[in-house]
């Protein structure tokens, strides 16, 4: 991760990944906070830089320095500026969003800092009271813009933006649309790995970059995607991360003490939110399912997106119950031809599942985190430590890798992966 570093934030790999990204910064930051503050909090602080006038945090903050020809689609492609009053000239952004683990991230900064020395516990909480008012933002875009039926779910608009990008959750709905006439671009990322299959295909990459044209054409318009986009899902995994976002920003409320109104309206998201993804329950699958709205129906495949409500929590104890059979099933954890006990993205009982194609079904150590973070917030400790020590095997046998084979332990994708040995960090620091 040092290695990636560069002046203020961390590329999330070395080469395939040149630019900052929403997410791997916030997974960044929570692993520096047990290293250095400092550091963690001006890996948050640039990508907050640009943020949207929305209060949209970019999936990319494009680096003015990264080597031409590394990345697609680079900031010109994306001509987010141009086309938005809402976006910054400065720095240059992608117009996506990732799921928002920032303030779980900055509560992270606090908690490593308030037992401390009384200067470290000032600068930290300085920090909260600058986060707290960009991460309201955020959260209140994700629950307006992204959420206009108020139902509690976030709307996505691309597979970029779940973070989980060519899993089989998105099939349906990228399958049913009509692909015109995709302007020629470049298969940089495939200089990266050792082989094409470890990346999305050729077909899924033209829907990629014709779901970008669309929602230019659209100007990046909030209410003109919704009239028009033919990709509109309600995505359960990332609803669930900001359901426990939205109790992290209450915590940071209570340290800034916050106005009464904003706190109300912070737990009012986290009622909601948890109250629709019950909704989304899928009893005979035992899993929470996305929902196409354009389609108007549940995507039923079984991916890890599917525990969506063990991340959100407060659970009731059948749900729970039901969610850590599933989970212990052959269907994840327990299918006894895995390497490592640990979920792969995407059931090796589904159809859709390939183990060596990035969210197709490879073990990803930033899942296995949040879970096990999930598992611990349930009370579930034994399990919990199981699922730590298995995620530390993995990474001690394989190398800080983006993504492994779940069969073999084989690392896969871009080794030297920021946001694996941030998770790492947090997963050592949690065993004493
Ligand atoms: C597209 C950076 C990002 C992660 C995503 C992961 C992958 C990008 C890509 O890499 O996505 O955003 O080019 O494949 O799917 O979760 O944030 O590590």
């Amino acid at each position: 991760m040092a290695r990636n570093g560069l002046k203020t934030w961390t590329k999330p790999a070395p080469s395939l990944y040149p630019h900052q990204w929403s997410w791997d910064s916030a997974f960044i930051a929570l692993g520096l906070a047990h290293l250095d503050n400092r550091r963690a909090t001006r890996e948050l602080e640039t990508l907050f830089s640009g943020q949207w006038a929305s209060g949209k945090v970019p999936h990319i903050v494009f680096n003015p320095d990264a080597p031409p020809k590394t990345y697609f689609p680079d900031a010109e492609r994306w001509n987010a500026a141009a086309l938005s009053p809402d976006a910054p000239d400065e720095p240059r952004t992608s117009g996506l969003c990732q799921p928002p683990i920032h303030a779980i991230a900055v509560r992270r900064i606090w908690e490593t800092a308030r037992d401390r020395e009384d200067r470290r516990v000032d600068l930290a909480r300085a920090f909260l009271r600058d986060s707290y008012p960009r991460l309201l933002a955020w959260h209140l875009y994700l629950a307006t813009a992204r959420d206009p039926e108020a139902s509690g779910l976030v709307t996505i608009y691309h597979p970029w933006e779940s973070g989980t990008d060519n899993s089989p959750r998105w099939d349906s709905a990228l399958g049913a649309i009509e692909v015109r006439e995709v302007p020629l671009y470049p298969r940089y990322d495939l200089q990266h790995v050792s082989d094409p299959s470890q990346r999305p295909s050729d077909e899924e990459y033209d829907r990629f970059v014709w779901l970008l044209e669309l929602l230019k054409e659209a100007r990046y318009e909030e209410a003109e995607i919704y009239e028009s986009h033919p990709f509109l899902v309600k995505d359960v995994l990332f609803s669930a991360i900001l359901v426990a976002a939205n109790e992290a920003l209450s915590e940071i409320a209570a340290v800034v003490e916050a106005p009464d109104e904003e706190r109300e309206l912070i737990d009012g998201w986290i009622e909601r939110g948890r109250k629709s993804l019950d909704e989304r329950w899928d009893p005979d699958l035992k899993l929470c399912l996305d929902y196409d709205l354009r389609a108007e129906e549940p995507v039923r495949v079984r991916t890890v997106a599917g525990f969506a409500p063990l991340i959100a929590g407060g659970l009731e104890p059948e749900r729970l119950k039901n969610l850590l059979e599933t989970l212990d099933s052959p269907e994840f954890a327990g299918n006894q031809e895995l390497h490592w006990p640990l979920p792969p993205s995407t059931s090796p009982q589904e159809a859709g599942f390939h183990p060596r194609s990035y969210w197709r079904g490879p073990a990803w150590p930033v899942i296995h985190w949040l879970l096990w973070w999930s598992l611990l917030r349930a009370g579930e400790s034994g399990r919990a430590e199981r699922m730590r020590r298995a995620a530390l095997d993995q990474l001690v046998e394989g190398g800080f890798a983006e993504y492994f084979e779940p069969f073999t332990g084989e690392p896969l994708g871009s080794p030297d992966q920021s946001w694996t040995a941030a998770v790492a960090l947090d997963f050592l620091a949690a065993g004493g």
